[in-house]
């Protein structure tokens, strides 16, 4: 599909990136610069270099350019002809999304941010914030004070360029203001709503309410709490404020309710606003009104009614809203469309943290990951887990440390020794093999069956054409020895869209083959994404959730993924990490 309408930015911007890319990789000075001045080239050329990359004896026409050579020829042609640049995926794929937003603060060169990532595993923002934090950012060569404080000032200015804040950041931020608001003196009720409270993946801005006996205090209180930048707005019932904290700039509003109209409010500005208006549609048929103090009788009056005093049907809470409008409980996760549908496909007994009782996605050292397998096990052991899978990378992934079958030979040695020396839990020898871009995996045959599990991935090309991307998946669906599709899409919140297959044959495939598919549940990752859970249930698919561990830390962000399942109205029965160890075990043997 050639891209007609890209530019010759677009193009200057990609090259520049590759140039970043190869630099953080430690690639050779020659192929850098050559990128970085091609960059600089095709964007001063006035003429349409994509255009001219389509026509007869392209390649000789651009190399005749001064600062493009051979190689970007043909990078120009190939992006021309097929929309990407394997060279730039390829890249892409190897260096975590996170680390260019590193890169992107002012003042942090490659070098730098290279050092960082190999020797600090600093993967983005907030592990910068943490090495400086724990200080040892310090081990690092020329690090002095002054430095470090710039890079902190650097840090707070780049947040502020701004954008939705992902789930993973939003939500430890709004429970602690949450937490903090909530001693105030005279708080009786404090909740976060907006999509936060609905789990969306991205946040625009933070939405408290309360109920309080010293409203005064409170907003004294949220107006100079911590990190309080600017306040905005400071009324009878709304503040509003811009909080800087952790390097993340984000607006938040505190509404201060009567507590009579406490449910009310919060339904109200829970959201959505789809689903507030099916919710007031709703109850004009029950000639009620419904706004945020209350669901009221209707009476054709101008002036609101709960300024007439009229007496509320319902307000106090959501339970009692709902009800009187002849509808269940329905989940804020769930608060998205028609609620009355949304409600009967799914609203009773959606998923929750507590049901997950195995973790089958994880790395050790042996590839990228931080923890021993020991290390690995007891973490998971502590969290009531009757079943960790030991998957590290696949040969492919080698800047991941991926095993070839040597040492992957030797690790399932080593992962069933450690399952028969650690008690309480069991260790399974697993791979997070590659999805190789013809859908072949990265092991042959007789490896994969000496494996207890086997999660098959994507990593590279994940700009594929959609048919591509289709096959490639669907293959690794139904190869026989594959018991979950990891990460369908690859996506990377925020930027990287991933690939985008027919989801539909996707779910078809693995509904047939018993293949489960995975949430990521990664705060940067959530893929499956909700409204693919939704797709993948309602072709009655299995889902896994697993939290694609590396450090302890990533156990956490299984609340991220218990959110997008619920999104997608997952019950525990759908979902392989909540079934007892028995079954769990006699589905993975179904497939040896
Ligand atoms: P965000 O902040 O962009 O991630 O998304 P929300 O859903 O948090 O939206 P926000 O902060 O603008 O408003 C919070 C909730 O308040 C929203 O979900 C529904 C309610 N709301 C706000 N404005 C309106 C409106 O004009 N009509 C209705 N029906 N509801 C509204
Ligand atoms: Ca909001
Ligand atoms: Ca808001
Ligand atoms: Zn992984």
């Amino acid at each position: 599909m050639p891209k007609g309408n890209a530019s010759n930015a677009e193009l200057a911007s990609i090259f520049a990136t590759m140039s970043q890319l190869l630099e953080l990789t430690g690639a050779n000075r020659f192929k850098v610069n050559a990128y970085s001045r091609g960059a600089r080239v095709i964007e001063s050329r006035t003429e349409d270099l994509v255009a001219l990359a389509l026509e007869e004896g392209a390649k000789k026409k651009l190399t005749a350019i001064d600062g493009i050579g051979q190689g970007i020829a043909e990078a120009i042609i190939e992006f021309a002809t097929s929309e990407d640049i394997a060279e730039h995926d390829e890249l892409l794929s190897r260096v975590p999304a996170g680390l260019m937003q590193v890169l992107d603060i002012p003042g942090l060169g490659p070098k730098t941010v290279r050092a960082m990532w190999q020797e600090m595993g600093v993967e983005g923002i907030a592990d910068l914030k943490r090495i400086i934090d724990d200080g040892s950012i310090k081990e690092l060569p020329r690090m002095g004070a002054k430095t470090i404080e710039n890079i902190k000032e650097a840090m707070e200015f780049q947040a502020r360029s701004g954008g939705r804040t992902p789930l993973g950041i939003a939500m430890p931020l709004a429970e602690a203001v949450q937490e903090e608001l909530r001693a105030v003196k005279g708080v009786k009720q404090l909740q976060f709503a907006g999509s936060l409270r609905r789990g969306r993946e991205t946040i625009g801005d933070l939405d408290f309410l309360a109920c309080t006996t010293k409203p005064d205090d409170l907003r004294e209180a949220f107006c100079t709490m911590e990190g309080v930048e600017k306040v905005l707005a400071r009324g009878e019932t709304k503040s509003s404020v811009r909080l800087k904290r952790d390097g993340l700039l984000i607006q938040a509003d505190l509404r201060i309710v009567p507590a009579s109209s406490f449910g009310a409010a919060l339904m109200y500005f829970t959201g959505s606003k789809e689903h507030n208006v099916r919710l007031r549609e709703r109850a004009l048929k029950h000639d009620l009104t419904l706004n945020e103090y209350g669901l009221f009788p209707e009476d054709d009056e101008d002036t609101p009614p709960q300024s007439r005093g009229v007496k509320a049907v319902a307000s106090k809470d959501e339970e009692a809203i709902y009800s009187a409008l002849d509808l269940e409980f329905v989940p804020p996760e769930l608060r998205e469309d028609d609620p009355v549908e949304g409600l009967a496909a799914t609203g009773a007994g959606l998923i929750d943290v507590s049901d997950i009782k195995a973790e089958l996605h994880a790395h050790t050292t042996a590839s990228d990951g931080r923890m021993s397998i020991e290390e690995l096990a007891g973490a998971a052991k502590v969290r009531g887990f009757h079943t960790i899978a030991v998957t590290d990378h696949s040969v492919s992934s080698a800047i991941a440390g991926g095993l070839d079958p040597d040492r992957l030979r030797a690790h399932i040695d080593a992962v069933h020794e450690a399952d028969g020396r650690v008690k309480g839990i069991s260790i399974l020898a697993g791979s997070e093999v590659d999805i190789k871009p013809d859908g072949s995996l990265d092991y042959d045959d007789d490896l994969l069956a000496a494996l207890d599990i086997v999660v098959a991935s994507p990593h590279s090309s994940l700009a594929q054409d959609p048919k591509a991307a289709t096959k490639r998946l669907v293959s690794a669906i139904e190869h026989p020895l594959v018991h979950i599709l990891g990460h369908p899409t690859g996506r990377l919140l925020p930027k990287r869209a991933g690939l985008s297959p027919d989801m539909s044959k996707l779910f078809e495939a693995a509904a047939g083959s018993d293949t489960a598919l995975e949430i990521n549940a990664h705060w940067k990752r959530l893929d499956l994404r909700d409204a693919h859970v939704r797709g993948a249930l309602e072709a009655e698919c299995l889902i896994a959730i697993d939290c694609d561990v590396h450090s302890e830390g990533h156990f956490d962000n299984l609340r991220y993924g218990i959110l997008t399942g619920r999104r997608g109205g997952l019950t525990p029965a759908s979902c392989i990490n909540t079934w007892g160890k028995a079954k769990l075990h006699k589905w993975l043997k179904s497939k040896r």
